[in-house]
């Protein structure tokens, strides 16, 4: 980092650097200098707070004496590198927190990284777009200060519920969770209701509560509507005694929709692919976050479906949309300049990347720097 910003320094063009070196995250060029080759998935896990679940101390497995940083390091193994393992968050609230090895930058109008989990259309295909639907809702965070770790202003992603199930969706909705070891696991919410997580000791027969974290775990967050179905009355008997269906969300969700579409083979970007530019701030105003250091999932759904149980998102891996276009906004964030594309050229002195001044009648094809801006000639 030392290096790069000296090298900028002594190139005598940039007099802007120092209000740039205040506004943009150190960890970016942390990451610029230490690896030269970049990778599009996740690096690794920051934190990792299920709520409690039929699949919790399994999926990661917990094993006696595991602490809070050992099952991050079992989430970081799973997730990390594209390996596609398994992280279930539990209930409604638990969360998983991840990061890269470099910022994604949110390129306008495109979906900026994807998020993938073990949804799935369910097989009769009676009900097209449901299936096994637990949509988790995605926070988005950047490092402005710069230390590295997740404890920065934090932004939600605004999915589609927001603009088609208007009035269903809860906002500022929290939960308690308690143990109760080998029970079902009793809440509460900040809306009067009372209930338990039920168990199925048949197929997890383990602990329902995360053995590592404390009594009484409160998660707060945006709730979303029920997606969960008992359709056992449309399959044939033969088919299922009890066929329950969980609805796909249109966009902006974690776990929700498959990670391939029909043919399954091609990603399926629109249903899991998250655009930065639908992050809002508390009041649900949009907010422009230019790049994401830190990507949060959890949880968004608080309800039962039978012998499925409680709603669960789990995720197996996310991706960088557009690395070579994150790469290059870094850099252009690093060098305090964006390009712009010029055909003629005005009467401001122009200078090359080296900060020698250039005389008019000497531009080639290239990029030159004028009056603090790169320009691109074609
Ligand atoms: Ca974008
Ligand atoms: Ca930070
Ligand atoms: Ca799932």
């Amino acid at each position: 980092m030392k290096y790069i910003i000296k090298s900028i320094m002594n190139k005598g063009w940039l007099k802007v650097l120092p209000f740039y070196l205040f506004t943009f995250s150190p960890l970016h060029a942390q990451r610029m200098d230490d690896l030269p080759v970049h990778s599009k998935y996740i690096q690794a896990v920051d934190e990792y707070r299920p709520a409690p679940g039929q699949y919790i101390n399994d999926v990661p497995e917990y094993e006696t004496g595991d602490t809070e940083a050992d099952m991050i390091r079992k989430c970081t193994e799973s997730l990390a590198n594209n390996n596609r393992g398994l992280v279930a968050l539990g209930a409604y609230g638990g969360y998983i927190t991840f990061h890269f090895d470099h910022s994604i930058a949110n390129v306008p109008g495109q979906r900026d990284f994807a998020i993938w989990g073990n949804s799935y259309q369910e097989e009769l295909g009676l009900f097209p777009g449901a299936g096994m639907g637990e949509a988790g809702i995605v926070m988005v965070s950047k490092d402005v200060n710069g230390n590295g770790l997740p404890d920065d202003p934090w932004y939600e992603i605004s999915g589609s519920c927001d603009v088609d199930s208007v009035g269903k969706v809860d906002y500022g909705y929290e939960i308690t969770y308690h143990r109760n070891p080998m029970g079902k696991i009793p809440w509460e919410d900040n809306r009067g209701n009372k209930d338990s997580l039920d168990r199925w000791d048949r197929y997890h027969p383990q602990e329902y509560y995360p053995e590592w974290l404390p009594d009484g775990l409160v998660f707060k967050g945006t709730r979303l509507p029920r997606n969960g179905w008992d359709m056992t009355e449309a399959v044939p008997r033969s088919y299922s005694q009890y066929f329950w269906v969980l609805y796909f969300f249109a966009w902006g969700y974690a776990d929700n929709q498959p990670n391939e579409l029909a043919d399954r083979v091609t990603p399926n970007v629109e249903g899991c692919g998250i655009d930065i530019g639908w992050a809002v701030d508390e009041q649900r105003q949009p907010v422009n976050v230019d790049f994401v250091d830190f990507v949060r999932v959890y949880t968004g759904l608080n309800q039962k479906c039978g012998w499925l149980l409680d709603t669960s998102t789990e995720i197996i891996g996310a991706e960088d949309l557009h690395l070579d276009a994150s790469i290059d906004a870094i850099k252009n964030a690093l060098s305090g300049i964006n390009p712009t594309y010029a055909t003629s050229v005005s009467a401001e002195p122009l200078y090359d990347l080296q900060g020698r001044k250039i005389a008019k009648d000497k531009i080639k094809k290239g990029v030159y720097i004028q009056n603090r801006k790169k320009i691109i000639f074609k």
